[in-house]
């Protein structure tokens, strides 16, 4: 073993920040108290001696021991961003800044009350983290100790559980189990330190239904001290979540179970999302979590197919990754895709639930698609003055600017698209890739298509060259045997002696 070889990820009893000069033996990093301690997180020989712990790279290259022996006092100093991790981006949201002291990064989380915007014309009063809904994004670094003082702002009790952290049980907060609840005005302190990395989230675990269902959730993202894989250029931070709120209420109910009508990502509906900016060519990762209450969400991307590389668990050995265009988040998870840019554009990235990508009212309407009002709309409007048959033709029409809706709602779908209304809305956003752009934390502006590269009327002339008649009657149409019910062939005949269940 090499213990001057900066580049060689391998060495368990080497650390050496990528890009760094420095290599860290394990001796320097460890602190006096965790020698004192005698327990080692990582190198070979004291792994050895203590087999159940676990190296920070554990999770590359297939092998994936379950078993961790988190001890306190044994950790790196703190990690830094630039230097040891390229720092996430997270729409619509923030990460928390922290604090160092004595070597221990120090965060403060505020449970309280907070009005939120869903989408410009849709606040409810929501619970959340230090002003925002859901809570800012966590992010530290392998191998970092974390201080993580939670102040209770609520006027009820609840703790905050670290899902997926590994850590000693009685920092795990979960209300009642691991610790007595958080009450009103009270701060607690949790401290570990963490030994993995991945995506991680937090969120309350005392009356979860309520805390979660009103807001009380946020990622917890941990960047390997020694990453194997390329850095990435642009690297997001979205979580999922869904919510029940009833046209002109003022809070979310989180009684539902099942009729959510607000889908969102990172806590906004479209067209609130902001959109997420990247530059041709740049490798692109996103880390999508999911705590809504009930629902796995596909979410699907347009224009590429990316990789997926991490689960809460870690990483995926590359053998193992495949490739797909809608990657599933199950509730109570967090799943990482990763890909190359390269093909410059406006490209949609939604929930492929149809139901996700609708806003308050698109649900549970009645149904008038085909509906021919004739002069229904006049009659009606003699009772009911500015009465309007609606949905005749589906929801699109439903965005069009000055149709009203209700106070504190927004409407059905979407907003106004660079060519036409979006009809789309919920838990929908956009990647917008560029070859050229100033400021990635700019909205760009609408794609334009280079000429002879966007979907246009078909003109005379290109019908007539590919023999295509306008009408329709010039394309195939479906043979009349390939949407013909199968009909069974008739019985056989009942054998002779065959038991009679309806005989005499
Ligand atoms: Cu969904």
């Amino acid at each position: 073993m090499n213990n001057n070889n900066n580049n060689n990820n391998n060495n368990p009893t080497t650390v050496a920040p990528r890009g760094s000069k420095l290599a860290f033996s394990r001796r320097n990093m460890l602190t006096a108290g965790a020698i004192a301690g005698g327990a080692l997180m990582l190198g070979g020989k004291a792994r050895a001696a203590e087999s159940p712990s676990t190296p920070p790279d554990h999770n590359h290259g297939g092998a994936h021991p379950a078993t961790h022996t988190p001890r306190s006092g044994e950790h790196f100093p703190p990690g830094e961003p630039g230097r040891d991790y390229t720092p996430v981006v997270v729409p619509n949201g923030w990460t928390l800044p922290y604090r160092i002291v004595d070597g221990v990064k120090v965060f403060h989380l505020v449970a309280e009350d907070v009005e939120h915007e869903f989408a410009p014309g849709l606040k409810a009063n929501c619970w959340g983290y230090n002003a925002s809904v859901h809570g800012p994004v966590i992010e530290a670094v392998e191998g970092d100790r974390v201080r993580i003082f939670v102040t209770n702002k609520l006027t009820a009790p609840t703790t905050v559980h670290w899902h997926g952290v590994l850590l000693p049980s009685g920092m795990d907060g979960v209300g009642g189990l691991t610790q007595r609840a958080i009450l009103p005005d009270e701060t607690f302190m949790y401290e570990f330190t963490l030994r993995q990395h991945g995506t991680l989230m937090y969120h309350s675990h005392h009356d979860e239904m309520t805390q979660m269902g009103m807001g009380m959730t946020g990622l917890f993202i941990i960047h390997p001290r020694n990453p194997q894989d390329p850095r990435p250029d642009r690297d997001f931070a979205l979580m999922l979540h869904e919510w029940k709120i009833e046209v002109g209420a003022s809070r979310p109910d989180p009684n539902e179970m099942t009729d959510f009508n607000t889908l969102t990502i990172n806590a906004k509906c479209f067209p609130g999302t902001q959109p997420l900016i990247v530059k041709t060519g740049d490798r692109v990762r996103i880390r999508i979590g999911n705590l809504s209450a009930m629902d796995h969400h596909p979410i699907h991307l347009h224009g590429y197919y990316f990789i997926l590389t991490e689960t809460d668990g870690g990483v995926i050995p590359e053998s193992a990754r495949w490739p797909e265009t809608s990657v599933l988040v199950p509730v109570g998870s967090t799943r990482t895709v990763e890909f190359v840019a390269d093909n410059p554009g406006d490209w949609a990235m939604h929930c492929h639930m149809t139901h996700h990508v609708m806003n308050q009212m698109g649900h549970g309407i009645a149904n008038m698609i085909g509906v021919q009002p004739g002069d229904l709309d006049a009659r009606i409007r003699k009772l009911l003055p500015g009465y309007m048959t609606m949905g005749e033709n589906g929801m699109g029409g439903m965005t069009e600017m000055g149709m009203s809706v209700p106070q504190n709602s927004i409407p059905m779908v979407g907003g106004v698209g660079p060519y036409d209304e979006i009809t789309m809305g919920g838990m929908f956003t956009i990647l917008k890739v560029r070859d050229e752009i100033a400021n990635l934390n700019e909205d760009p502006g609408w794609y334009e298509p280079p000429p002879g590269t966007m979907s246009l009327p078909a003109t005379k002339e290109s019908l007539e060259q590919s023999g295509v008649r306008a009408d329709g009657a010039s394309a195939p149409r479906a043979p009349a045997a390939a949407t013909k019910s199968w009909i069974l062939p008739p019985p056989l005949r009942r054998a002779p002696g065959a038991p009679h269940h309806h005989g005499h």
